[in-house]
């Protein structure tokens, strides 16, 4: 619909921006933290962008306070944050250190104090290093109640201050990578395993839902997934089903079990018919359909366009970690789909397709199949800036992409879907998991790169500014 005046956002709305544990504190052994798997697998060669790592990272941990006055001084309302589960259990499970207790109390303290709301997230892939020694981590059932226990250790520190909570950040991604693909730890590529998995963190995530119940009954809880809503290449029928299997198989797959706590049929049938779809022992429906959230967390970057695939078409390609635009090959299940290039779409370095619209279009497909409130937990541009004379950065490239997501929001909200807030990704410039410190997302520049020898100073880019003003007019500016 084209609307000749968009609805207002609403009043107490969450104008926020995020980041997540490994990406900014650094510190990675002080203070009694145990070592989580990507402290071990960064180290493990060819692996990341030259060799980064998150050792220091853009070193939250000691200048948190510097941080959260920038967010202050831009009217930021919500800060979205993970814990880092390996400094609350440095193995996994057992003693809590009390320190690591301390540095997330003392950080949400400090939010609370500047009038910003925080927003936890539980998991953001850092699983203890231990957990994956000891059994696998997300390999075997034990994970669900080790990580019951974090997460009740979580909302009974700081359930009375923290309302918003994201369970798993991106399960599509960490599985999905660290399983299919292997360029996330552990390094596997088995598609068996992956769906086993999975369904292991599908379990894990009901179960702390249900712990959250009983312990903060007046908060909010939700997932955050990854999704890249999908487009037919074409109106041919055969390429509208492999738009169809897309759909299910990387978005329903895993929305319907958070929020109906089903499978897709479709999905399911297929992959039973593979021998790789995950055994579901008694019981387990039950769990997954008694701990469903109350929002749709969404990371939003770019949509994807499919074609048909026929069964000797293509499979797993190459990303493009680099930076070098079109170094990105198109890849697909045989006889499923395969993707495409979207010849409509600009594309970053990255090649990420970038497409406004198809935030409103996967904010309304949500709206219409699960009827959940919507969080938006990540969307920004990843990209080279340019830090010029007298420290400045000229990001209106970013300005320009945020811009259009936002109007895409408002549109959205117009369409009828309940939004609660929107995070940009990044606060300040962090480590890019694969990608290094070149692909930059921040409204703060952090003085940092792959050599490491930099002086960590924060600057303000020009896109601080403008969220600034999207803040204090409510999106009325935009
Ligand atoms: C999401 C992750 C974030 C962040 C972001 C940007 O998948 O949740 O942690 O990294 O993507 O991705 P990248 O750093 O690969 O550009």
């Amino acid at each position: 619909m084209i609307y000749e005046k968009l609805s207002k956002f609403p009043d107490n709305f969450l104008w926020g921006s995020a980041s997540a544990a490994y990406q900014v504190e650094g510190a990675w052994d002080k203070d009694g933290k145990g070592p989580s798997v990507w402290d071990i697998y960064t180290k493990l060669p060819g692996t990341t962008y030259m060799g980064t790592n998150g050792d220091v990272a853009v070193d939250h941990y000691h200048r948190y306070k510097e941080d959260v006055a920038l967010m202050k001084e831009m009217g930021l309302k919500a800060y979205r944050f993970s814990i880092a589960w390996s400094r609350i259990y440095p193995n996994g499970k057992g003693e809590v250190n009390e320190s690591g207790l301390k540095f997330y109390d003392d950080l949400i303290n400090e939010l609370i104090a500047n009038d910003i709301v925080p927003l936890v997230t539980i998991y953001h892939w850092d699983v203890p290093q231990a957990l994956m020694d000891a059994y696998g981590a997300w390999e075997s059932r034990e994970i669900i109640d080790d990580f019951n226990e974090y997460c009740i250790t979580l909302f009974k520190a700081y359930g009375d201050r923290v309302k918003h909570w994201v369970t798993l950040n991106e399960q599509n991604v960490f599985i999905g990578l660290g399983y299919g693909t292997a360029l996330h730890p552990p390094g596997v590529k088995d598609q068996k395993r992956l769906y086993a998995a999975n369904h292991i963190a599908f379990l894990a995530n009901a179960k702390a839902i249900q712990s959250f119940r009983k312990i903060v009954p007046d908060g909010k809880i939700g997932p955050s997934f990854a999704y890249s809503p999908t487009y037919p290449a074409s109106s041919k029928p055969e390429d509208i089903l492999a738009f169809e299997n897309h759909e299910e198989l990387t978005s329903h797959w895993w929305m319907d079990v958070y929020a109906k706590g089903e499978y897709p049929k479709a999905a399911y049938k297929y992959l039973a018919s593979k021998g790789l779809a995950p055994k579901i022992k008694e019981g387990d429906i039950e769990l997954l359909k008694s701990g469903t959230p109350d929002f749709m967390g969404v990371n939003y970057y770019r949509t994807a366009t499919v074609e048909m695939n026929p069964l000797d078409g293509v499979g797993e390609a190459k990303m493009n970690t680099s930076g070098k635009k079109g170094t990105t090959q198109d890849s697909g299940i045989p006889g499923v789909f395969k993707t495409k290039r979207n010849e409509h779409l600009e594309a970053t370095n990255w090649d990420w397709e970038i497409d406004p619209e198809g935030l409103r279009i996967g904010l309304r497909r949500i709206t219409n199949r699960y009827g959940l409130p919507i969080l938006i937990t990540e969307n920004g541009l990843g990209e080279f800036d340019k830090l010029e004379e007298n420290d400045v950065v000229n990001d209106d490239y970013r300005i320009a992409y945020l811009e259009a997501h936002v109007k895409a929001c408002k549109e959205a909200i117009t369409d009828g879907v309940e939004l609660i807030g929107y995070c940009t990704w990044s606060f300040t410039d962090l480590l890019s998991w694969l990608n290094g410190y070149q692909k930059r997302y921040g409204f703060v520049y952090v003085n940092k790169d792959e050599t490491g020898d930099k002086d960590l100073r924060r600057i303000k880019k020009k896109s601080y500014y403008w969220y600034k003003e999207v803040i204090e007019t409510n999106g009325e500016n935009v």
